[in-house]
């Protein structure tokens, strides 16, 4: 059954063929150790103040039966009253960085430029100061995923008029908060923002519409990126010099067989290439093979014109280009056979376009969440199939963790991200790719979207039946903290 399973021409020169020294697993200097959190998961606080509400306050309350334990991020970690214990434990772990996601409510409760929230000023400017007081370097990603419920009412990220509300949005937090917070994510994940809400109807906004709705998601998310990454680098950059990407959500696809190279560089092209090549590529705009296929699509399906929205030349012109560094997301992979196929886990496939048929090989792992499965190879093979595609750039990866239950041994854990920083530094080492950073996803146990709060993804625990919300360190933060101050991954050579 294994011996099936045929590894492609993209998965490098194998971990076998490579006798890894310790000095191998030494990190370069100058190298960055993070760890990730995002508004909704972890705030809690959603109606304090003048919040107003998102779109996952509002999917939580109207179709419960979505999130496996029926639970909420009303309160979810409670960070927003917190955050001292939040900074004190990325101190504690000796972070270079922490990355952590405005609530565009919380900051601006209309949704628009025109209120500016006291409270949530003083909130973030509190958690920013927080950090570098301690030396940590905050790492903001503007949205992730709570969009105000007030502008998905106008049609949300379905309506191009978004494009200007996000421009507006990250104007005033680039003012605010960019004296000091020097890297920026401008948006989350379009792949799991765009295509799992409107192919699924499992994430907020949860409105089924796969034809159109996901696609006009994809081409605004794309626009509303770099109206901000223009926006700051006309009025930010000179005078405070930070560096802003979008961050993908990558699975890595590797063929079944090898008749399936060709399908499976396909749906590469639609998951990564997608939201990859308007930006990255020197010519910009979307893939081709993808512009092809979804015209054949639409017709097909008896539309008068393709359902993926073209960019015209300005817009092309105005998208590509648009970043400073690739910001990479990985977890998992997926093999790909070149038929129609199973719906697979939370997507009903996250390349439902190009006929493809996805498998998980038996060999990796399974974790406790549906879609997620060990692979550290995908990590490598990923970020070496990008920097093919559009070339030397500096790469981040912005979130890679695992998720378990609940525990304090989670050797588990230690063993994954070991293994992935492991296939990170033969990227680096062996590739010559240049990545300088790293973020574990995450630095404690939250609100994890569908699962709610039965997968657990923290360096730290935290005990959601304390009102206090107690958090304590797992193994796992304890040898992430002896690799970061060691700058090298096997502790002991
Ligand atoms: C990412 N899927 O989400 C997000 O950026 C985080 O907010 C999240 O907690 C983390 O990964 C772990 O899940 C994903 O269904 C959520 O394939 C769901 C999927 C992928 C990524």
């Amino acid at each position: 059954m294994h011996g099936r399973y045929y590894r492609s021409s993209h998965t490098c020169k194998s971990l076998l063929a490579v006798t890894v020294t310790c000095e191998d697993l030494d990190f370069p200097p100058g190298f960055q150790f993070g760890a990730a959190s995002a508004a909704y998961q972890v705030e809690g606080a959603w109606n304090v103040s003048d919040k107003s509400e998102n779109i996952w306050d509002r999917l939580v309350r109207d179709k419960p039966e979505l999130i496996a334990d029926r639970s909420t991020g009303d309160v979810a970690c409670d960070s927003y009253h917190l955050w001292r214990r939040d900074v004190e434990m990325t101190a504690d772990l000796g972070l270079h960085f922490y990355r952590i996601s405005i609530a565009w409510t919380r900051l601006l409760p209309n949704g628009f430029a025109n209120k500016i929230s006291e409270d949530g000023l003083n909130y973030y400017n509190n958690v920013i100061d927080g950090l570098l007081e301690k030396g940590i370097q905050p790492m903001v990603t503007l949205y992730h995923w709570d969009l105000p419920q007030s502008l998905q009412d106008l049609g949300g990220w379905t309506n191009p008029l978004i494009v200007n509300w996000f421009g507006n949005y990250a104007r005033i937090a680039f003012s605010l908060f960019g004296d000091r917070v020097k890297t920026w994510i401008t948006i989350n994940e379009p792949l799991i923002m765009c295509d799992v809400p409107y192919n699924t109807g499992s994430m907020a906004p949860a409105i089924v519409n796969p034809d159109v709705g996901a696609h006009l998601c994809a081409k605004n998310v794309l626009m509303a990126h770099a109206k901000a990454w223009r926006i700051y680098d006309k009025e930010f950059r000179p005078k405070y010099h930070g560096e802003l990407s979008l961050a993908n959500h990558l699975i890595w696809y590797e063929p079944f067989t090898p008749e399936d190279e060709e399908i499976t560089e396909t749906a590469r092209e639609y998951m990564a290439g997608r939201y990859s090549h308007p930006i990255y590529s020197k010519e910009g705009g979307w893939p081709p093979v993808i512009e092809k296929i979804m015209a054949e699509n639409s017709k097909a399906k008896g539309y008068s014109e393709s359902n993926l929205p073209a960019f015209t030349k300005e817009e092309i012109d105005l998208v590509r280009g648009t970043f400073d560094f690739y910001a990479v997301n990985h977890y998992t992979s997926r093999h790909t056979q070149g038929e129609e196929g199973e719906e697979f886990g939370a997507f009903r496939s996250d390349v439902p376009d190009v006929g493809a048929k996805y498998e998980i090989n038996p060999d990796w792992k399974p974790t406790t969440s549906s879609w997620f499965f060990v692979y550290p190879e995908g990590l490598r093979n990923q970020i070496v199939w990008l920097r093919e595609q559009y070339g030397d750039m500096k790469f981040i990866v912005t979130e890679n963790g695992y998720a378990r239950l609940k525990g304090l041994d989670d050797t588990d854990r230690i063993e994954y991200y070991t293994e992935y920083l492991k296939q990170l530094l033969l990227a680096m080492k062996v590739d010559h790719v240049n990545v300088s950073g790293y973020t574990h996803w995450s630095l404690m146990d939250n609100f994890e979207w569908l699962d709610g709060y039965t997968s657990k993804f923290g360096l730290y625990e935290v005990n959601f039946t304390d009102p206090m919300r107690e958090r304590t360190p797992r193994a796992s933060a304890n040898y992430y903290s002896k690799i970061i101050k060691q700058r090298k991954l096997d502790i002991c050579c």
